[in-house]
């Protein structure tokens, strides 16, 4: 193949679409704080996505952040150790400990059964993550934090467009982040959002992403800089225009890489789990012991023909340096994810994949030793 082949590819819109954007801004001079585009995209992403309020910030671990200052979380916080380091990141940054438990075989996400043996009287809050946009077991992760009077903020990155009998999955519990990076299912570039239940919670969100200004001689938080400008505003009312688009492609992608890949003795295609609607934000596979090659022996394979794939979530955050010292980063605390990030692999999927390439990709899976 000629064109290396990444994870993913950001989607974009004909660039002529987006100077009509461009002129309005130039034409109102309005760049950033709470402009049209921006005031514009909040209202637009409430409607698509269900959900009662939405802040926009500058990406999403910034919303991260500013989420648990808005709950005003400290001590210690249980999270998942498989994940993409902002989710800890943003726990350190805050002063707050994280504490890791292991997450569950099928899910990949939080393992609710083994939350309640990591709280201690410093537990404030659990931060699960909806790893791939498969939500995680949010009802009995509730029950937990209700017993014990715990906060519960969902690291949603991966989350955009996801849906559970209910509704949107970012509606669980108290606050929901999501990212908007060039990565991810719906970008503007740079960009994230918290997700919060009613106006109140929303306008101590807008305050701190904005130094903690109320007006000109009013300061009530050390708040910080999390607003999302005019332009990447306006790219995201554009993406919305093409999100159809965008979920219907990868859907078909996934479902073509299941026809070639669900019958190769060792690689499991990691199954979706508790959603109606899926955004197949990632293409998650598990390299078996079966299978002919080691992980990262096909995670090679397929670089030397061009396919640059990636191990997310390997390793975990809980090897950092940061974090390995800390008791819950114990391997033998985190059997399971220990275990999955020794196996997972991400094949790419984004709108743009032509089917060859993803038939090639396939049979480079599935015939390994003749490439
Ligand atoms: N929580 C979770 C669970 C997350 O996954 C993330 C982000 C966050 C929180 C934090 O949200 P943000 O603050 O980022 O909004 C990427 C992304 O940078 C990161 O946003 C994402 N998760 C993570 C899973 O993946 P890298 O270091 O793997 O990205 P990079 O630059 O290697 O990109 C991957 C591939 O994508 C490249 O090989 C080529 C392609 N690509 C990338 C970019 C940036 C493009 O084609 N165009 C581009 O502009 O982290």
């Amino acid at each position: 193949m000629k064109e290396p082949i990444y994870v993913t590819q950001p989607y974009l819109p004909p660039l002529e679409e987006f100077t009509e954007y461009l002129q309005k801004i130039w034409d109102d001079k309005r760049l950033t704080n709470n402009g049209p585009m921006h005031q514009k995209l909040e209202n637009e992403l409430c409607e698509y996505l269900g959900v009662p309020e939405i802040a926009l910030f500058n990406n999403g671990t910034i919303a991260l952040l500013t989420a648990l200052q808005a709950l005003r979380i400290t001590g210690e916080v249980i999270t998942t150790p498989y994940s993409f380091v902002a989710t800890a990141h943003s726990l350190l940054w805050n002063g707050i400990s994280p504490v890791f438990v292991d997450i569950n075989p099928d899910t990949l996400n939080l393992d609710p059964k083994k939350i309640e043996a990591a709280i201690t009287p410093h537990t404030s809050a659990i931060m699960p993550v909806h790893c791939y946009g498969n939500p995680c077991d949010v009802k009995a992760i509730q029950e937990i934090a209700d017993n014990y009077n715990l906060k519960v903020i969902y690291d949603a990155a991966h989350a955009f467009g996801v849906q559970d009998e209910g509704g949107s999955v970012l509606r669980h519990g108290d606050l929901s982040a999501i990212s908007f990076h060039a990565t991810k299912v719906f970008n503007t570039f740079e960009g994230g959002a918290i997700v919060c239940p009613d106006a109140k919670t929303k306008q101590r969100i807008n305050n701190l992403k904005n130094f903690g200004i109320v007006d000109e001689v009013t300061v009530v938080a050390p708040g910080i800089n999390g607003k999302m400008s005019e332009v990447n505003a306006a790219f995201g009312l554009l993406q919305l225009q093409h999100i159809e688009h965008v979920l219907a492609s990868r859907k078909e992608i996934a479902q073509l890489y299941g026809e070639y890949l669900s019958s190769v003795s060792g690689i499991t295609v990691v199954p979706h789990s508790g959603q109606t609607v899926s955004n197949h934000a990632y293409y998650p596979i598990l390299v078996g012991e079966e299978y002919p090659l080691t992980r990262d022996e096909l995670y090679q394979k397929l670089k030397d023909n061009g396919i640059f794939g990636r191990r997310y979530f390997y390793p975990l955050i809980s090897e950092f340096s940061m974090y390995r010292g800390m008791p819950s980063a114990a391997p033998e605390n985190l059997p399971v994810a220990s275990g999955v990030a020794e196996k997972i692999l991400c094949l790419p999927i984004y709108p743009t994949l032509d089917h060859l390439a993803i038939e090639k990709i396939s049979d480079i899976i599935a015939n390994p030793h003749s490439f």
